[in-house]
């Protein structure tokens, strides 16, 4: 007998609830506990579809939507995936096979100049390669929910416009650099002479920082040697959560780019490197690796900062 094929062996782990030898195992998590709420209340039972993407009024001229609950999984078109997005593959296709739903493969192919037919085909065949696809079947009717969002591009501008004229939104029209100095400050670039200590973080390929959580006083300079212990690159940016988030979405469409920033090192295997850095302000200071798949896989930690 021919050996399964990884495909259809990693499908079978995805049946839920898993059993192991004769017992039931049933996982669960918030999101799992939300949904289970909802669907024995009805909160939603009595949502309208419209049969595809569209506004409010849409889905009321719909009919009652058979799907107990719908997911999404949109990604932008301008690249392979990593496995942070076969964690979210998994969640949200997962979750509407468990309940009953559909989950739309919604590509979010706004910015065509960076987007490639051959990204939108490889994250296709990834989607089913994990073992789901994007069609539904009820009561006989068989429909697929492979959407474009640039199909319905001028929908969402005229959202976006709405929100703006009912006083929900603005255009923010600061420069890249003031923008940068009014989101937050976490503390400048120091000078290793005035260094109070020094701290050496580890990175491995476990997508760990030892330590990755460290404490310094408000004012503190502090010089950070940074160890790269792996077989692969990793980096260590600090910053404030929302700026290494911003930094995390531009590392996904340009892999290769480094920054060249005092706040930030990058490693390849075996190297190390530095950061000095005053923390002038008090708060948490946050620090990632932006590598692809290495923030979403756990790689990050907390410089606190006491007040003095
Ligand atoms: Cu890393």
């Amino acid at each position: 007998m021919p050996p399964p094929s990884l495909s259809s062996s990693i499908s079978r782990h995805h049946q839920a609830p898993a059993e192991i030898e004769g017992q039931a195992l049933r996982t669960s998590n918030f999101l799992r506990q939300v949904i289970e709420k909802d669907l024995a209340t009805g909160t939603y039972a009595q949502r309208q579809w419209g049969g595809g993407p569209g506004d409010a009024a849409f889905h009321d001229a719909g009919q009652p939507d058979p799907a107990k609950i719908r997911t999404r999984f949109p990604p932008e078109p301008n690249g392979y995936l990593h496995v942070g997005h076969a964690k979210s593959i998994c969640l949200n296709f997962g979750l509407a096979r468990d309940y009953g739903g559909v989950c739309h493969m919604r590509f979010d192919d706004t910015n065509p100049e960076k987007e490639e037919k051959e990204y939108v085909d490889s994250i296709l065949d990834a989607v089913q390669w994990l073992g789901f696809n994007w069609e539904s079947n009820f009561n006989g009717k068989q429909e697929s929910h492979l959407y474009y969002a640039s199909n319905y591009f001028d929908f969402m501008y005229r959202a976006a416009e709405y929100l703006i004229t009912a006083g929900h939104a603005y255009v923010d029209e600061q420069t890249a650099e003031d923008m940068r100095i009014n989101r937050g400050d976490f503390g400048k670039p120091g000078v290793a002479s005035k260094a109070s200590r020094t701290v050496t973080i580890e990175m491995t390929d476990n997508m760990r920082y030892t330590p990755a959580d460290i404490q310094v006083k408000q004012g503190e300079t502090v010089r950070f040697i940074v160890k790269n212990k792996g077989q692969v690159k990793h980096e260590l940016s600090l910053g404030t959560q929302q700026e290494l988030l911003e930094h995390l979405e531009q590392m996904r469409k340009f892999p290769d780019m480094e920054h060249d920033e005092p706040s930030k090192v990058t490693l390849a295997p075996g190297k190390q490197g530095e950061i000095v850095w005053q923390f002038t302000k008090a708060g948490a200071v946050n620090f990632a690796c932006l590598m692809p798949g290495h923030y979403e896989a756990g790689m990050k930690g907390q410089v606190k900062v006491n007040k003095k």
